[in-house]
């Protein structure tokens, strides 16, 4: 070989390497299920540090499953960061997610880990936070409403048409309450509270946050919602306070998960890594996204509601997040709550 051809080969190869690989660069195509501002702030810092280009759609939990189901023959979406972590289960149990051990992993709390070893690693935690609801202080005050304090509390007949929750077939965080709300009274007991309940809602949202920003707007007196949205709400300067119910509550594994069949595998990998380094879920805070991080790492915001302070239930993730039951228990709602909805 004559120098001359040496030297083209030398470049042609260097030239190779030093081109990424198809899937480093190019798109990632993104569902986010938490709260737009979140999704918007990890949309630009993933795409300021990598070269990749983030098409993110932000949907509630439940459409979120509903749309990855739906595309299933043809997966139009790589992955899907945040929302409550029973429909990515039911993902998981029905193989519309992949399998992924990331070398991250080692880094999270043990709930998080559990949820991705209970899944057959198709799905993990990246976030957690309690249920509960936030109230308008003013509201309260102006109209003398007695704080509710306990479950039992929101059937008092003088909030009547003064609370709001989302609707569990579009929400994570109403199939949350649904699902908590069986394990703490029984399931009739659940469903004969919840007709009772539904005397004093006004309307059942689609997104589960909704509720929380109604009543810090002062269009309604209560929002059933994670608490860590109650709490956003008091700190972006709105009059709410928020209530981890007397006798016990739920909580979610917020969660992530890559698509089966994504067609750009490499990138859902790249977020994947990304999404569970301590820098991503320290930065979560100014967001105002007030959940538990996952990784051990990671800063817990001062205003981060704290599991020790609130009364738990031992949450059975492994049937709540299983697709049978949540058709059940959607199929009771539809009949028994949905028809008798304002
Ligand atoms: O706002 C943050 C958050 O509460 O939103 C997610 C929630 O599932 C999305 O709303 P939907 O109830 O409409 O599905 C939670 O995972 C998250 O903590």
């Amino acid at each position: 070989m004559s120098m001359k051809t040496l030297s083209i080969a030398l470049f042609a190869t260097a030239a190779t390497l030093s081109v990424p690989s198809a899937q480093a660069a190019g798109d990632l195509n993104l569902i986010c299920s938490a709260d737009v501002v979140i999704c918007e702030q990890l949309q630009g810092d993933f795409e300021a540090k990598h070269d990749i280009k983030v098409n993110m759609v932000r949907l509630s939990s439940g459409e979120s499953y509903a749309k990855i189901r739906a595309e299933s023959r043809n997966p139009k979406t790589d992955i899907w960061w945040g929302g409550t972590g029973d429909p990515h289960l039911q993902a998981a149990a029905e193989g519309l997610t992949q399998e992924y051990k990331s070398e991250m992993l080692d880094e999270l709390h043990d709930w998080a880990r559990k949820q991705a070893e209970s899944s057959g690693y198709k799905t993990v935690g990246v976030y957690a936070g309690a249920l509960g609801w936030g109230y308008n202080t003013d509201i309260f005050k102006d109209k003398g409403y007695k704080v509710p304090a306990c479950w039992a509390d929101l059937l008092n007949p003088e909030l009547k048409g003064e609370i709001q929750v989302a609707n569990p077939n579009s929400s994570g965080t109403a199939y949350t309450a649904l699902a908590s709300l069986v394990q703490i009274m029984g399931e009739d007991e659940a469903f004969d509270y919840l007709k009772e309940l539904n005397s004093n809602i006004s309307q059942y949202t689609k997104s589960g946050s909704a509720p929380v920003k109604a009543a810090a707007r002062g269009e309604t007196g209560v929002g059933i919602v994670f608490l860590h949205d109650a709490v956003a709400q008091a700190a972006s300067g709105f009059p709410v306070k928020s209530v981890a119910p007397c006798e016990g509550t739920g909580y979610e594994i917020g969660s992530m998960s890559i698509v089966e069949g994504s067609r750009n595998l490499e990138n859902a990998k790249i977020w994947y890594d990304w999404a569970l380094t301590p820098e991503v879920q320290s930065r979560m805070k100014e967001a105002k996204s007030f959940q538990l991080p996952s990784n051990k790492s990671a800063e817990i915001p001062e205003e981060a509601p704290r599991f020790e302070d609130i009364k738990l239930i031992d949450y059975d993730f492994d049937k709540y997040g299983n697709p049978d039951t949540r058709k059940a228990l959607l199929e009771r709602w539809d009949s028994e709550i949905g028809a008798i909805a304002n």
